[in-house]
């Protein structure tokens, strides 16, 4: 398998763990998101993923995109260690948590769309930033409120042992930090990263893990 990513893409980051977790091997083939490289936007890359969005899996003859579509495949394909439980409706309630990230939080702070923020519409850096830190903070104050509903174990965002949640909370949280959002109001989140962030499988993946970052 390779995986096209980005050292500090955060779903490309959320692969990696995926990938780590289930003990697998993957060629890594660096995509240079920093302008002036832009290496999403070449047509050697759409040709790969027409979104120009990072990651890419290729498996074989399968190109997949979307990280989500990625570590469900890989977890259809190489089903231990489970990232999804059992019972349907724990499922769901994992790929809620997971959801929530993916589809409410990150999306509105991706770089295309900071960068469209910057150009077209003019805003300056404070404001990007603004918008940056608002997303991401009704994002988690969501998440804590459904993490105290539920009652968390502390260490884990579902249940008593890793999930896809956990492998998207993980770069959500290194963003945050990344950007000096104020993450001190959420003490679960902390608490849940802190712990898995000394897994292997989380610190392997991590972007200062990475040979870009060296
Ligand atoms: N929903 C997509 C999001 C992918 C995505 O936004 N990737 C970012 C890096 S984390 C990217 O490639 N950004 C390039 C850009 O904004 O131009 C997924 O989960 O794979």
């Amino acid at each position: 398998m390779k995986l096209y990513g980005y050292f500090r893409s955060s779903a490309s980051y959320r692969v990696r763990i995926a990938l780590n977790l289930k003990g697998l091997g993957c060629e890594t083939l660096a995509v240079d998101l920093r302008a002036p490289v832009s290496g999403q936007r070449t047509a050697q890359f759409l040709a790969v993923n027409p979104e120009g969005l990072v990651p890419v899996l290729v498996d074989g003859d399968r190109t997949i995109t979307q990280s989500l579509a990625i570590i469900e495949y890989l977890e259809e394909t190489h089903p231990e260690p489970p990232l999804l439980p059992r019972a349907p409706a724990d499922r769901a309630q994992v790929r809620a948590l997971a959801l929530a990230i993916a589809c409410d939080v990150h999306p509105l702070n991706n770089q295309r769309v900071l960068n469209y923020l910057r150009t077209p519409l003019g805003h300056d850096e404070a404001a990007v930033s603004a918008w940056y830190a608002h997303w991401i903070t009704r994002g988690f104050e969501a998440l804590e409120e459904q993490l105290r509903r539920r009652g968390s174990d502390g260490r884990h965002m579902y249940g008593g042992t890793v999930t896809l949640a956990d492998a998207l909370i993980v770069p959500q949280m290194y963003n945050a930090r990344r950007f000096k959002v104020d993450v001190a109001p959420f003490a679960t989140l902390r608490g849940i990263c802190g712990h898995l962030e000394t897994l292997p499988a989380f610190a392997r993946a991590a972007p200062e893990a990475q040979r870009e970052a060296q």
